[in-house]
């Protein structure tokens, strides 16, 4: 497919300055009316104005009132010979009834919705569907009353009426100008929660919250998080609504999370739909980070937007240090705090790191692509929201708020690059260690791969002097062999065993317990004075930087570190470090395959356990072991199912070592009482379904039938759904018999249920493959009547359940691999965006051993060779194949 190259970029030829929509909906033929006044860019050489479309009917084009001649040239529509400035009038239709990629305008259970990000507009009505071309939109929708009672487009309702043939219609103003990927329009039976706000500066809004009528009740969490975001936008960055009227809808068929179109929210009703009997605490959480994202974007994306999608980063990195940052503070303790850190940072790890590792790595801002929808990954967001962090780190909270503050005096309106953000950061802080190394520091936007530290320290005990040599490297990735130094912030502090953090100084400053390193050259030295005891050092505090850490740390450090680290964050890191240490171990031969970890590891994680200084949640993570596809990371050759033997043989190691332990946590942190999704009850569940599942699992192994029918009872009377999840999970995972009455249960009571169902799905497809026969069980549940592959979460709740299920998927026989070309064959015919995300379960096919790496590469081939693939899904086998 050809390839956009960033470089290329040049301004648009032309100017839109107004557009004024009219759709007379109809769900198999609507036809837009769409209206525009048209400047020609005197800063551009003289040009035609080629808009794009894609998968439109032309019925009629007219400049200034007349017919006028025109051309095709592939999707896109020529005009030449035009004035400077013009009335531009093009009528087109469009059949949403058919559109099954989700983008554009299409239909979901009745209802029209749009997707218009990244290049969605442009199946609406010719355009230049280009971020930096903002525009003033008016929108007039007209449908049949009965059926579409509800009509929605960004801004304010300005008229709206009666028509003939039981038809109405609604008008819409946006006062905001905007890019056409921030359209969006709704239409059908829908229902509103309503809330009006005054905020903390007095001004007044109405807060709308749109779902299918029968789940308002379903709507308070969404609500609730809703009103958290506009106060703490206000709060902490002085940042207010600028509506009227803010909007959300939901809708059960989307691809992605949610879309924050100005003033009209589109959401995934994963992300919407929360009951305490219908969501897990995960799924509370998530409501309430992807409502303050998209809230989050009315700034950092839609007043300030990307001048082009290589800049995406610059609204989505950012978004999301703004929306970790709320849910941070909204957590209130630093426990809470270091929790959902230690969460994000696992997403960072597992699903990052092989990213920047593979054949997909590119920068934080890409250089090229052919399908933009390709580059909504988790290095633009996640990886991109380190990068913003790191900021902070290196400002201070107070001039991080300070460069923020410079960049919307400096940009509120326009469509801009992530240099103009580096810029506006680094002005507002002249003299910082930013504004000395803004150059070197902006490579973690142009160069791709995760760096590796490596530390060592020297403890001169005569003269109580701590020397840390850091030094950098980064790997190679496709197109970037050679890498420069990056500006990397490890904030250190060094534990004595015994003592806690020593108060010492670095090159003479001030005593402190903690301080922000800043390397910049390929190794330095940094010198800790007053260094009374021979310490541990605790690097990278919180995670300070998206880096690998090579240290070598024995495990009686590492055992000290996760006793006595005053940040939470390294104290469950060097807990990881220890577990992971055995388990490789293991993988590699050396360890012992009946109990792969050693005996301190397993005594220390029993007195986390018990330490009553410690909040559940936290417990929890510490206990949980590092996953499979992490494990994998750290290997040059990985078997998958040796992986999956060693982890799952550690597991029954901490069940059977610890089982007095579980079933005292479990006792312990059980609660009746009414449900709340805040961090402590939340923590005390999620540790309750912990010790659940460690003590089913060990009574596959002692026959014991008492905690099997505990759980079992719990599927039947659990007052929320997080301990049904859990009960039922912790039976399926252990392949207990009891498991088929509890899942067919689980599917009675929540048949009507639609995102509890793709539970029911996920559950299934991510269970353990006890004797191989997990692939047939999700063969038979695609044949299930609940089973819909064109709708993406339950397309998501089977297939790709069951791709990121290593040992279910890496079969010796290939199978797993055949299955998946099979399925994303079948989605790309349909719905390219979902297929090209299937087609990422196989990036790291290179570093399988055989058979699988075989098996691999001859399916990766065969789908490199149909004949009728999506350009989303050919950028990637062509890369994964290169
Ligand atoms: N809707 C996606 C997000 O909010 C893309 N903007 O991240
Ligand atoms: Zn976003």
């Amino acid at each position: 497919p050809p390839v956009i190259r960033r470089e290329d970029y040049a301004p648009p030829a032309y100017w839109i300055d107004t557009v004024d929509l009219s759709f007379d909906l109809d769900p198999t033929k609507t036809r837009v009316l769409n209206r525009m006044r048209v400047r020609r860019n005197a800063e551009q050489p003289p040009q035609p104005l080629r808009l794009d479309g894609d998968e439109l009917n032309l019925a009629r084009v007219l400049v200034n009132g007349q017919g006028t001649s025109f051309k095709m040239d592939g999707d896109q529509l020529v005009l030449d010979g035009l004035p400077d400035e013009f009335d531009l009038e093009i009528f087109t239709t469009c059949n949403p009834e058919k559109n099954t990629k989700l983008m554009g305008l299409y239909l979901s259970q009745d209802t029209f919705f749009t997707q218009c990000e990244a290049e969605g507009f442009r199946r609406i009505t010719y355009f230049l569907d280009r971020p930096d071309v903002m525009a003033s939109f008016s929108v007039t929708l007209r449908a049949d009353r009965k059926r579409f009672p509800v009509l929605l487009s960004n801004g304010n309702l300005v008229e709206q009426g009666v028509l003939e043939d039981g038809r109405h219609f609604a008008k819409w103003v946006d006062p905001h100008r905007k890019p056409c990927y921030l359209f969006a329009i709704v239409a059908g039976c829908l229902a509103a929660r309503e809330q009006r706000i005054v905020t903390e500066s007095g001004s007044e809004h109405l807060l709308q919250i749109y779902v299918r009528p029968g789940d308002l009740d379903k709507t308070e969490h969404a609500m609730q998080s809703l009103m958290h975001s506009v106060a703490w936008d206000e709060a902490r960055f002085g940042l207010k609504l600028d509506l009227e009227r803010f909007m959300v809808v939901a809708t059960s068929d989307f691809n992605m999370g949610a879309m924050e179109n100005k003033g009209l929210n589109i959401f995934n009703t994963k992300y919407v739909l929360a009951s305490p009997a219908t969501a897990t605490d995960v799924d509370f959480d998530g409501i309430e980070s992807v409502i303050g994202h998209e809230y989050f974007h009315n700034w950092t994306g839609n007043r300030v937007t990307c001048r082009d999608w290589f800049q995406l980063s610059l609204k989505e990195g950012l978004t999301v240090f703004r929306d970790q940052e709320f849910s941070m503070d909204l957590a209130r303790t630093a426990s809470a705090r270091a929790v959902k850190r230690i969460e994000d940072v696992r997403v960072l790890r597992t699903v990052q790191f092989p990213e920047d590792a593979g054949p997909m790595a590119h920068p934080v801002r890409p250089d090229q692509y052919a399908e933009i929808n390709n580059f909504y990954t988790v290095t633009v967001y996640e990886k991109g929201a380190e990068v913003v962090r790191m900021y902070q780190t290196l400002l201070g909270r107070e001039g991080f708020a300070k460069g923020l503050a410079l960049y919307f005096e400096r940009h509120d309106g326009q469509a801009v690059t992530c240099d103009d953000f580096a810029q506006a950061m680094s002005d507002a802080n002249p003299g910082s260690t930013l504004a000395l190394h803004l150059d070197q520091f902006k490579r973690w936007y142009s160069q791709a791969g995760t760096p590796r530290v490596t530390a060592v320290g020297q403890y001169d005990a005569e003269g109580q002097r701590y020397t840390l040599t850091l030094s950098q490297t980064c790997p190679a990735t496709p197109g970037q062999a050679e890498k420069q130094p990056f500006v990397i912030p490890v904030i250190a502090g060094l534990v004595a065993p015994g003592q806690g953090d020593l108060a010492v100084s670095l090159h003479g400053g001030e005593p402190a317990t903690a301080h922000t390193l800043v390397l910049t050259e390929p190794s330095q030295q940094f010198v800790f004075e007053r260094v009374t005891a021979e310490p541990v050092p605790s690097l990278l505090r919180g995670f300070s930087a998206p880096v690998v850490l090579n240290q070598d740390l024995s495990d009686a450090e590492l055992l000290a570190l996760l006793a006595q680290d005053s940040d939470p964050f390294n104290a469950w890191e060097a807990g990881q470090r220890l577990l992971m240490r055995q388990l490789l171990a293991a993988v590699t031969g050396a360890g012992d395959l009946a109990a792969p970890l050693q005996a301190d590891a397993v005594a220390a994680l029993r007195s986390t356990l018990r330490r009553s200084d410690l909040d559940a949640a936290f417990k929890a993570l510490v206990l949980t072991l590092p996953t499979e596809s992490y494990l994998a990371e750290q290997l040059a050759d990985v078997d998958p199912q040796r992986v999956h033997a060693v982890r799952e043989a550690a597991r029954r190691q901490l069940a059977r070592d610890l089982a007095a332990d579980w079933a005292w946590a479990f006792d312990e942190h059980e609660d009746n009482g009414s449900y709340r999704p805040d961090p402590v009850s939340s923590g005390r569940r999620s540790l309750a379904g912990l010790a659940l599942g460690m003590l089913v699992e060990l009574a596959r192994e002692t026959g014991d039938s008492v905690w099997p029918g505990k759980a079992y009872q719990r599927t039947k009377d659990a007052g929320n759904m997080t301990d049904r999840y859990a009960a039922t999970a912790a039976l399926v995972n252990a392949g207990h018999a009891l498991a088929q009455p509890a899942l067919t249960r689980f599917h009675d009571l929540f048949a009507d249920d639609a995102l509890v169902i793709d539970k029911w799905f996920a559950l299934q497809a991510a269970a353990p493959d006890r004797g191989g026969d997990a692939l047939g069980r999700v063969e038979a549940l695609l044949r299930h009547p609940d089973f819909n592959a064109r709708n993406p979460n339950r397309a998501r709740s089977l297939i790709f359940s069951f791709t990121g299920n290593p040992a279910a998927f890496h079969r010796t026989d290939g199978a797993g691999y055949t299955f998946w070309r099979e399925q994303l064959l079948a989605i790309d015919a349909f719905n390219p965006q979902v297929a090209a995300r299937l087609a990422r379960a196989l990036d790291r096919w290179k570093k399988l051993a055989e058979p699988y790496r075989s098996a691999a590469h001859g399916e990766l081939q065969k789908v490199a060779a149909h004949p009728s693939l999506s350009k989303d899904v050919r950028e990637i086998v062509e890369k994964a194949l290169a």
